[in-house]
């Protein structure tokens, strides 16, 4: 079972994913999420644009591939929820399958760490954080980078991103920083 900020969690996350609003997720969410990244990173090389979509198509092969359970390539709510559970249930197995789900959350926030920077450097900054935010529709906060921004340095480093999502997708505590990863949550 999902603690009650957990569901939150998950439902907050799926509204985003479900670019299209028509209550799945599917490849075709992902072709807009693609998109819009484009936009709000002004990314308008041909080859750079190829790149970010196949990165953002090769999230989706990921997501489908953990989540969709009867294969009909579209994650419902019911199969998004089912798969964090499975989350939460995974850490609190053995060493060896906590493991790979604590190494799957690090991937995962190492490629939001790149979707986010976009200038390459070795942080993300407020800037950076707001556009990522804006490409998800989300309004701006400050308050979210702040509190992401736990040691207060003015910038997200990768090591910022990993806590975020380990606490986005696992945490129950309502004052765990990671909860809004994607800005403010719909209380
Ligand atoms: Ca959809
Ligand atoms: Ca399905």
């Amino acid at each position: 079972m999902l603690g009650d900020l957990q569901e939150l969690k998950a439902s907050h996350y799926f509204a985003l994913i479900d670019e299209d609003d028509n209550g799945l997720v599917d490849a075709r969410d992902f072709e807009i999420r693609a998109e819009r990244l484009a936009e709000a990173r002004n990314v308008t090389d041909f080859d750079a644009q190829a790149e970010l979509r196949d990165r953002v198509m090769a999230w989706w092969e990921h997501l489908c591939a953990v989540a969709d359970l009867d294969d009909d390539d579209r994650v419902t709510r019911e199969e998004w929820e089912t798969y964090w559970e499975a989350l939460q249930a995974s850490v609190r197995q053995a060493e060896e399958e906590k493991g790979r789900t604590i190494q799957s959350l690090e991937r995962a926030a190492r490629g939001t760490f790149q979707a986010m920077n976009m200038t390459d450097t070795a942080h993300v900054t407020e800037e950076e954080y707001a556009a990522w935010l804006e490409a998800w529709g989300v309004p701006e906060s400050k308050a979210a980078f702040d509190r992401l921004d736990r040691d207060d340095t003015g910038v997200l480093t990768e090591q910022d991103l990993v806590m975020a999502v380990k606490e986005f997708y696992l945490s129950n505590d309502p004052q765990a920083p990671g909860n809004v990863l994607y800005g403010e949550l719909p209380w």
